[in-house]
């Protein structure tokens, strides 16, 4: 089932006619209202009725989390603070939070968008969805609630945490869908196990995981676990949250919902758009928000487009998983290193488990070191001292493949690393830089 199959399998031409008449509109809005963007606007010599088309966004200025919090709280509003219906904030690791304010429409269109995702997801009207996204100020667990709502999905808003609870709720009201984090649902799935319920026999078919980089591979560790079809989610709160792209049951990429959130792949270096299929920072702009509308929101997550229909007959433009970011990748000894390299090698590897965490450190005038702390099954620690040292070995010899450099390898015995209910901490980086 598709949503809104008029605007989801759109002619492209159409589908531009749409996006130019929204633009049209979004830019005297915002410069009327925002005194921001209209010395943004000015500063870039650009006047509102100077856009006509789509294709005139790429003369609009960039905008950077730094303007959100420059910004804060309300600078970026475009909406007076009486129309503003919902707020939310997403915490940073420096500086002010990113706030984000919600009109009613700004909720109407969140609750369609995601009501797009879960039924691009699979899901049908009539479903049972177990919501595992935390309720409250992040914007996954509300996100999930006003799409399950729009779409007619009957809702177990479990919020994440209390883990036994949440498998106790799966096994006596059967939700066909579950929501959370990818890092959450194998974590429950150790749970299940240490509570005697075989996962393989959940109740849960399909999952929309996101808020945080996971790889293919652990796709494959969740499918088999779980015995369920595990598909990706992708949202941020400075657009909406949760809802911005979405994949199908063919698991060929991410569905932009480009209608209203209109994507483009730059090179962060130049600021010029990538050829199709290259990999990029994504930057969206929201054509027809109206609390905080942002114009070439430059996300920093790396992706590629490509513009083909996809086999589930959707027109829309579909972005690659998000391979890293611009800023959380690390650079360690003038490298760059992305967790999803890492957690690809040892997902490939026998014996380990993808619970792992990268700890970059750095003595005084020293280079810096990188230490990897991987669990693997407890059977290792039981066994030969050799077998263990053979696949620390292993781990190290692949991740030097991989990365080009050196680094070391601790083994841990399962569940040392701390577990996440939200997103997984996989980096600790103790340098001063
Ligand atoms: O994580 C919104 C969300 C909630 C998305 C639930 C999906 C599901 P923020 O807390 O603002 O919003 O974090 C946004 O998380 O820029 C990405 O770097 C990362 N992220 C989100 N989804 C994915 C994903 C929510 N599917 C930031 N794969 C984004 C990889 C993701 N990274």
């Amino acid at each position: 089932m598709i949503w809104k199959e008029n605007v989801e399998c759109a002619a492209r031409a159409d589908l531009k006619e749409l996006q130019s008449g929204y633009l049209r509109k979004l830019i005297p809005y915002i410069y009327q209202n925002c005194a921001v963007y209209r010395r943004k606007l000015d500063a870039a010599g650009v006047k509102p009725d100077q856009i006509k088309s789509i294709d005139d966004i790429k003369r609009l200025p960039i905008t950077t989390k730094e303007d959100m919090r420059d910004n804060y709280p309300y600078g970026l509003f475009s909406a007076p603070q009486d129309q503003i219906a919902e707020i939310h904030v997403s915490s940073g690791t420096t500086g002010n939070p990113t706030l984000v304010g919600y009109t009613k429409d700004d909720v109407k269109l969140w609750g369609e968008v995601m009501a797009r995702a879960f039924c691009c997801a699979g899901a049908i009207p009539g479903d049972t969805i177990q919501i595992a996204y935390g309720y409250g100020l992040f914007t996954g667990g509300l996100g999930a609630h006003y799409g399950a709502l729009e779409m007619g999905l009957r809702i177990l808003p479990t919020s994440s945490g209390q883990t036994a609870r949440q498998l106790k709720l799966m096994q006596d009201f059967k939700p066909r869908i579950i929501a959370c984090t990818p890092s959450y649902v194998l974590y429950m799935a150790e749970e299940a196990k240490t509570l005697g319920i075989d996962p393989a026999k959940g109740n849960w078919k399909i999952g929309v995981f996101g808020a945080e980089p996971w790889s293919d591979a652990m796709r494959n560790e969740i499918e088999h676990t779980w015995n369920m079809l595990a598909t990706d989610i992708y949202g941020l709160s400075e657009i909406i949250g949760p809802g911005v792209a979405q994949e199908c049951q063919h698991k060929d990429g991410l569905h932009v919902f480009s209608d209203v959130f209109y994507p483009e792949i730059i090179d962060p270096k130049t600021g010029q758009e990538v050829p199709e299929g290259e990999s990029g920072e994504l930057v969206i702009t929201t054509l027809t928000k109206q609390g905080i509308p942002l114009i070439r929101y430059g996300t920093r997550d790396i992706v590629s487009i490509r513009y083909d229909k996809c086999r589930c007959g959707r027109t829309s433009p579909r972005i690659s998983k998000i391979k890293g970011r611009t800023d959380d990748m690390i650079v360690v000894r003038g490298i760059n290193v992305f967790p999803s390299q890492i957690e690809h090698v040892l997902v490939g590897i026998e014996g380990t488990q993808p619970h792992y965490q990268i700890v970059v450190d750095r003595q005084a005038h020293q280079l810096d070191e990188v230490e990897v702390l991987v669990e693997v099954e407890q059977r290792f620690f039981s066994d030969e001292i050799k077998r263990l040292n053979e696949l620390r070995d292993k781990i190290k010899k692949e991740i030097a493949n991989v990365l080009s450099i050196g680094v070391k390898v601790t083994l841990v015995e399962p569940k040392t690393i701390k577990r996440s209910e939200g997103k997984a901490q996989r980096i600790v980086d103790k340098r001063k830089l």
